[in-house]
């Protein structure tokens, strides 16, 4: 296996909106984030991914971009950006920016030349069609809800948008767009920019023809878009074009993706990307309706997925390793419990997260335990997905309000998107003012003054995490074995590196758990790495023992 740096790095993403208001107009900016890089640095994280900050309207909180080359207003001015740039390399670390390429926003100059005639040189910028026995070309749902499709009255026809009617899809068919993509890319990049999270970048290349799905009138059209015929290529094109003439770091987002796309997506001798963000662990939870189908999951599933995933990439691709984001419920929440074991389970799945093979990112605020909100009125959403969802479900389907709100405190995207909870003051020291969302109501007891100032906090247990993986190989590079393959509690494995072993015990329930280690490790040495119980004592027997709820125990074994 190669070694690289972006393999032994750990990520923290960014929310700008959310994360530090600088001049208390309630809207986290550049400056924000200045002023806290050296939080960020105390944690040990190296690289910062930065959700977008371009020009945008905000119909998707910057994801609907109308301008590439400049910052968005709300954010501070290009200057602001070239100073959190230095300072982030002045401390060591490396940018990642988010590359937002599938659509722009409608308010973007090329949508809007393309949209102005038909014979418009922008109009093959985007994807239109005529409409099909009066509706629309073709029966695809939107990710956000509704007809992929947009009816445009001046030139009669319908226009392509995966997510909100105000994004609509660029035509990657054109090699006139690749063109502009890879001229972005190259503006930023020779701006120093380190890397790219690439938004949906696996959306790129449509089925030719855009062909309907089933019978039905509307429906999930993944099958045309997820993975399509020539996003190898394009691809293949880009890192040809711009990657490979840079030093960067780069992650898909891949929504939809299966173990042997992402081989493709990631294989070493392949030049495409580095990285990808699958999505089988984020569906654990929701039935065969999607997202808002809500279903208990097991940790059978969720070991099996993470296990399918390390054993599928070994040798072949990398892992980006994540268990939340900016469009996910908070983890804790999630696969852990927020309640009565909130620290005990969120240094858990920290550390899973941390000794898993792959490149952790953690997402702002899971180094404190931050939870899910639960706002009572859709009045404190935000979100469009949420808001979408909220009027389809109570005034199309007629279900009740509180039935509704219940499924958005599981899934909504605002759960992720509360401001981050910097100390106990007045909207939680993200700035004083009114924010643009709510702060959620825990912040007295879960923010970063409680955190720096408690030896035994979540913050300085992954600050311990990163410094491990930071001074042992095996914990980056190290081959992943899984043992106890049915217990129905724990999950756990084995990572080898030549000579050198060790293993990681997860109790991923509230409830104590026994187990007997296989032959072959028992009877070693041992010495305890780390461990989420302070009072955990290395020399108790670990051939047969219990874990307690939520445990954690990482052991080097020694022979
Ligand atoms: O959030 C989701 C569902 O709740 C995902 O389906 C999400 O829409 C998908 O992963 C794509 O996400 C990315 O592109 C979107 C943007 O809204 C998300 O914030 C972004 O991460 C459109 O640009
Ligand atoms: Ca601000």
């Amino acid at each position: 296996m190669r070694k690289a740096y972006w393999k032994e790095a750990v990520v923290y993403q960014i929310y700008p909106r959310s994360f530090m208001d600088s001049n208390g107009d309630g809207i986290g900016d550049l400056r924000g984030i200045l002023s806290k890089l050296d939080y960020i640095r105390e944690l040990g994280a190296n690289v910062i991914w930065l959700c977008p900050v371009y020009k945008s309207p905000n119909d998707d909180n910057g994801y609907d971009i109308s301008d590439y080359r400049a910052i968005m207003d709300e954010f501070g001015t290009m200057a602001d950006w070239e100073e959190l740039l230095a300072g982030i390399h002045r401390r060591g670390m490396k940018l990642m920016m988010d590359l937002v390429v599938n659509h722009t926003s409608d308010e973007h100059p090329w949508f809007i030349a393309s949209r102005s005639s038909r014979d418009n040189p922008y109009r093959d910028y985007y994807i239109w069609r005529p409409g099909k026995d009066g509706r629309e070309p073709n029966n695809w749902l939107s990710f956000f809800g509704g007809s992929a499709w947009e009816y445009d009255e001046r030139t009669g026809e319908y226009y392509l948008h995966l997510f909100s009617r105000k994004q609509p899809d660029l035509n990657w068919e054109n090699p006139r767009v690749r063109q502009e993509v890879y001229d972005i890319m190259r503006f930023w990049l020779d701006k120093g920019v380190d890397g790219f999270r690439m938004d949906v970048i696996n959306c790129v290349s449509k089925t030719p023809g855009l062909p309907s799905v089933g019978g039905a009138r509307y429906a999930w059209g993944g099958e045309h878009f997820l993975n399509g015929p020539r996003v190898h290529e394009f691809l293949q094109e880009m890192h040809r074009e711009v990657l490979s003439r840079y030093d960067v770091m780069t992650v898909g987002e891949t929504p939809g993706v299966t173990v042997e796309q992402a081989r493709l997506y990631t294989g070493e001798d392949r030049n495409e990307l580095q990285m990808v963000f699958q999505f089988e662990h984020m569906d654990l939870d929701a039935g065969p309706g999607g997202k808002w189908d809500l279903k208990p999951w097991t940790l059978r599933e969720f070991r099996a997925v993470m296990h399918k995933w390390q054993a599928g990439l070994a040798g072949v691709g990398w892992n980006a390793l994540y268990l939340n984001n900016h469009d996910q419920p908070r983890m804790v929440s999630r696969f852990g419990d927020d309640g009565k074991y909130r620290k005990e389970s969120a240094k858990l799945l920290a550390t899973l997260l941390h000794t898993l093979q792959g490149t952790p990112f953690i997402y702002q605020g899971e180094e404190l335990g931050m939870t899910n909100v639960k706002f009572g009125s859709i009045e404190d959403y935000r979100d469009i997905e949420t808001l979408n969802m909220y009027r389809e479900y109570t005034l199309e389907r007629g279900l009740p309000a509180d039935w509704v709100l219940r499924l958005i405190h599981a899934k909504g995207r605002d759960n992720a998107r509360t401001p981050m909870q910097w100390d106990d003051s007045q909207a939680a020291g993200f700035k004083s003012g009114t924010p643009w969302i709510k702060v959620n109501p825990n912040y007295p007891a879960i923010n970063v003054k409680e955190s720096l100032a408690d030896p035994d906090s979540i913050f300085h247990y992954y600050k311990k995490l990163i410094r491990l993986r930071r001074e042992h190989d095996i914990v980056v590079y190290g081959r992943y074995d899984l043992i106890l393959e049915d217990h129905p509690q724990i999950y756990a494995y084995t990572r080898t590196l030549g000579r050198e072993q060790w293993l990681v015990m997860l109790n991923f329930s509230r409830r104590e758990a026994r187990f007997e280690l296989p032959g072959h490790l028992r009877h070693s040495g041992r010495r305890l790495m780390i461990a989420n119980y302070a009072d955990a004592d290395e020399r108790e027997p670990i051939d047969r023992l219990e874990l307690r709820p939520y445990e954690a125990r990482v052991y080097r074994l020694l022979r």
